[in-house]
């Protein structure tokens, strides 16, 4: 394959509130408007059965206990991996994906307490051995993304307690530390437009290299 013809996979990761979710798709928008080949997808998600697993993972209706919870984000991630990522990648496209497989490192392996070693693991064959290009980890206070949740229904997941967050922060910190090329930080207090600015200019410079 002609890696110069290759695509490149951008991924947003953090916790609730911190705003990942609303940077992704602008910074989706804005490299549309500069007409660049790009998809946006998301993870859990992006595939039809993903979605569907989307769905059972944020539920309110069942407890999920901790391994069927990591099988299942796996099980969305292989399909969104083989059926969506890749074959975007090969046509050249940019793919930004609001979470990505650091979110299972930091949610399950931190936040859950499992063991990281086995996750990496589980995480190569459920990417296919895919890595990001460049991540945006865009780091908030626990108590500031609380505050922002707040008037929110809130889904299994952000029903947790406050350490379990102190911890997932804790864990996205430390990944990032183990792959400063891979990952930008950006402080997540910081006003949108600042933050907007940022990634647009970070990604622009990154895509040019
Ligand atoms: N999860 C997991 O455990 N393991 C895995 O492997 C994967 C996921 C892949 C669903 O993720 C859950 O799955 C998530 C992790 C877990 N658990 N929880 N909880 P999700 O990404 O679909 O949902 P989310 O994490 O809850 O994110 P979100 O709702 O999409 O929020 P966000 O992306 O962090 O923020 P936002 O929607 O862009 O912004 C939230 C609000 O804050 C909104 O009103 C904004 O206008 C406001 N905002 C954003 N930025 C700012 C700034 N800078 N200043 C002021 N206000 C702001």
């Amino acid at each position: 394959m002609d890696k110069s013809k290759y695509g490149k996979l951008i991924t947003f990761e953090g916790i609730e509130g911190s705003g990942k979710s609303t940077l992704a798709k602008e910074l989706y928008e804005y490299l549309i408007s500069k007409n660049y080949k790009v998809v946006f997808t998301r993870e859990p998600g992006g595939g039809k059965l993903g979605e569907k697993i989307r769905e059972i993972l944020l539920s309110n209706e069942f407890e999920i206990p901790d391994y069927s919870e990591l099988f299942l984000f796996l099980a969305s991630r292989y399909e969104h991996t083989k059926n969506i990522i890749i074959p975007k990648l090969k046509s050249g496209y940019i793919v930004i994906s609001d979470r990505y497989l650091d979110s299972t490192t930091a949610y399950q392996g931190y936040g859950r307490k499992i063991d990281l070693k086995l996750l990496k693991k589980l995480n190569e064959i459920a990417t296919l051995g895919i890595k990001p290009d460049l991540t945006f980890l865009i780091d908030l206070p626990e108590e500031v993304s609380l505050n922002r949740i707040k008037n929110k229904i809130l889904d299994r997941i952000e029903s947790e307690e406050f350490e379990f967050y102190k911890r997932v922060r804790f864990g996205y910190i430390e990944i990032a530390k183990n792959e400063p090329l891979r990952f930008i930080i950006l402080d997540g207090t910081m006003e949108l437009q600042t933050l907007r600015q940022k990634v647009f200019e970070i990604t622009e410079n990154f895509i040019r290299r």
